[in-house]
């Protein structure tokens, strides 16, 4: 097994792993900016508030591979870390992330490995989000690849207290007292009532809006 670069042709090797996945992330950026716009084409409306995409750090693979107790090695890391390629899709509302995931999902040159859906499960601590890892084929000069890719799609709500959690929280791996757990958690649950009250507000908008379109198209 080959380890973590240490002389030049490890490091060109971990090169060309990140240029795999750096092309991964692109393809599908591409592909959801293309779903995103038809959305907006057909629907005029946007179910996509923002992408961000990223590609772990070294640093952080082997932390993470540390976590698992796994050997830090170059065929460890591509088999064993899924989101080496991340992409974070915020969406409005909870309905938006279903629909979006479904639509990834069907792509015929998109293999969904697996599925975390930590909005029906949210996690104990209150985290919140749906993930997706999949694979895409990357096609270098002899032949293509397949590559993994994390999709996590949150909304705007989700993605605030994530963040935030994240920042002082989940790194320091559950060594903080429990009533500050308990306190992230009732955060959780404040994010909770927001998402389902947005989401009423708007469904609320749209029937009034119907009703007044209609009121206009009535004969007089
Ligand atoms: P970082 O620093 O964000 O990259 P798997 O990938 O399925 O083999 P893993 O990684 O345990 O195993 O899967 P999971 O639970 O889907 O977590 C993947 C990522 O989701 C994490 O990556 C975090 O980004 C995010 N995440 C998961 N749980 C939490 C949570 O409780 N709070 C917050 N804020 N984010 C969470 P990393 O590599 O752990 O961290």
């Amino acid at each position: 097994m080959k380890n973590i670069p240490k002389t030049y042709d490890q490091i060109d090797q971990w090169k060309s792993i990140m240029l795999l996945y750096n092309s991964a992330l692109k393809e599908i950026n591409v592909k959801i900016e293309i779903l995103n716009n038809e959305f907006i084409q057909i629907y005029k409306y946007n179910p996509i508030e923002h992408v961000k995409s990223r590609l772990k750090t070294a640093e952080s693979i082997v932390k993470k591979l540390k976590r698992h107790n796994i050997e830090a090695t170059v065929d460890n890391v591509m088999e064993e870390i899924n989101d080496i390629a991340g992409i974070r899709i915020i969406c409005s509302f909870i309905s938006d992330i279903y629909q979006l995931a479904d639509l990834i999902a069907k792509q015929s040159d998109v293999t969904v490995l697996y599925v975390k859906d930590y909005i029906r499960n949210p996690k104990p601590n209150g985290y919140k989000s749906y993930h997706m890892v999949v694979t895409i084929p990357v096609y270098l000069s002899d032949g293509p690849v397949e590559t993994k890719v994390e999709i996590q799609i949150r909304t705007v709500a989700m993605d605030f207290w994530a963040t935030l959690e994240h920042k002082i929280y989940y790194k320091s791996q559950g060594d903080a007292p429990d009533y500050l757990q308990q306190e992230l958690k009732a955060c959780a649950d404040v994010v909770d009532i927001l998402d389902a009250k947005m989401y009423s507000l708007n469904e609320a908008i749209l029937a009034w809006k119907q009703r007044e379109q209609k009121k206009t198209e009535e004969p007089i």
